[in-house]
């Protein structure tokens, strides 16, 4: 392999790292994110691969003449904030690595009548800019409402149309991309896995069966703010309090069920003065199950919840948001990778993923690789070098199988 997924992840390691934390921060158009399109670019076309950015962010890297049925891997370079060089770019690096490890087998991806391969890079996958996840996915394939799209803000307040116009994209061209659709075929996305599946499994690497329901919410609990200091308690309405039951809610509502997660991952009062009472506490809500009405359950129960102690200090709750159902991969598109790595345990994903959105328009299916951490969107995620080599082989493998499909 002619640079392993090690050395160029090593490469990387340094872009965006936030020095207190030793964690990555590359939202999409920040200078780290940019300078790892950069990065891609470099490592693409030094493989004699055709690079180009559409109009949706997304990067696409041609082996050859872009064609119909093209067999698409690669996966995303943005980060959560705080998160790790793996998550994203491991699934990068391994497709540039297995596509070195064909090419050095003798596949001809030129060659009359090839299947056309493409390495695709999809953009705010994290939702760490913007607050939607997998972004780039939604955009391409029409499920990302444009409108609303254009308007999210980042927490500096700009907004997409703003940071994709500064870095020039054109906004009114955001959206559906029914031409680069058609050219996908099918999308194998390799991953650094997310958990301990495989640690516990022993074993280097996974396929995905599915992509549990989850969902995004926001909450707000509204109330006065006033004085720190001249302010009795007693004509006190103080959202934070109140957001302090809702925390505990969130917890308590998962719990309650078997297996169910809910997490808030951010809780902004405002203004935000050591000597202010809040006016309001903005929080998000990440929440997920296997299955939907389990998450709308949880839902359901943290509303009440948050209702019920908004009103305790004479504030107000709201929550919006929405879930989506469990993904379950292509099945003959699996089957098809099982036949390739049979030693492999087929799992679900507890994270979402690109491929889980792309799964709308063509089969897709994923790779997992051992994390022995099973600690993800954290510097403590990572792959062993040969466990990353070996996953690479394996796409290697997968994607060689594929080309004749
Ligand atoms: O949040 C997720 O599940 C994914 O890592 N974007
Ligand atoms: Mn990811
Ligand atoms: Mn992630
Ligand atoms: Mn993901």
């Amino acid at each position: 392999m002619a640079a392993t997924v090690t050395s160029m992840l090593n490469a990387i390691k340094d872009i965006g790292r936030e020095p207190a934390s030793g964690g990555y921060y590359r939202p999409i158009w920040s200078d780290a994110e940019l300078t790892l399109r950069e990065w891609f670019t470099g490592e693409a076309q030094a493989r004699g691969l055709d690079v180009h950015t559409d109009q949706n962010g997304i990067m696409w890297a041609w082996a050859g003449t872009p064609g119909p049925n093209a067999l698409v891997t690669g996966s995303h370079l943005d980060s959560v904030p705080g998160g790790g060089n793996f998550d994203g770019p491991l699934g990068v690096a391994s497709a540039l690595a297995a596509y070195d490890v064909m090419k050095e087998r003798g596949v001809d991806f030129t060659a009359p009548g090839a299947r056309p391969f493409v390495i695709a890079v999809f953009p705010e996958e994290e939702g760490s800019r913007f607050g939607q996840a997998c972004l780039g996915s939604k955009l391409i394939n029409g499920t990302a409402d444009i409108a609303a799209t254009m308007n999210l803000k980042d927490l500096d307040g700009i907004t997409f149309a703003e940071a994709a116009k500064a870095n020039g994209y054109d906004p009114t061209r955001f959206g559906r991309d029914e031409e680069m659709i058609g050219l996908m075929g099918s999308f194998i996305e390799l991953h650094v896995e997310q958990g301990r599946g495989l640690i516990d499994l022993g074993q280097p690497v996974a396929l995905a069966e599915s992509i549990i329901a989850s969902g995004r919410w926001t909450m707000r609990v509204e109330g006065e703010g006033n004085h720190a200091g001249a302010t009795p308690l007693s004509l006190r309405r103080d959202p934070m309090v109140a957001a302090a039951s809702v925390v505990r809610a969130v917890r308590d509502a998962a719990a309650a069920t078997d297996g169910g997660v809910a997490t808030v991952g951010r809780l902004l009062a405002h203004p935000g003065g050591v000597n202010v009472i809040p006016s309001h506490v903005d929080m998000t809500l990440d929440c997920r199950h296997p299955e939907k009405d389990v998450v709308d359950g949880i839902i359901e129960a943290i509303r009440a919840a948050g209702e019920a102690a908004a009103a305790e200090e004479g504030c107000t709750f709201t929550l919006e948001g929405s879930g989506k159902p469990t993904l379950y991969f292509d099945s003959d598109l699996t089957s098809r990778m099982q036949a390739v790595l049979p030693e492999a345990p087929v799992l679900p994903s507890g994270a979402g993923h690109d491929a889980g959105i792309l799964a709308k328009d063509l089969p897709t299916g994923m790779l997992f690789v051992r994390n022995p951490s099973g600690i993800s969107h954290s510097p403590e995620e990572y792959a062993e070098d040969a466990d990353a080599d070996f996953g690479a082989i394996a796409l290697a493998d997968v994607l060689t199988a594929e080309l004749t499909v």
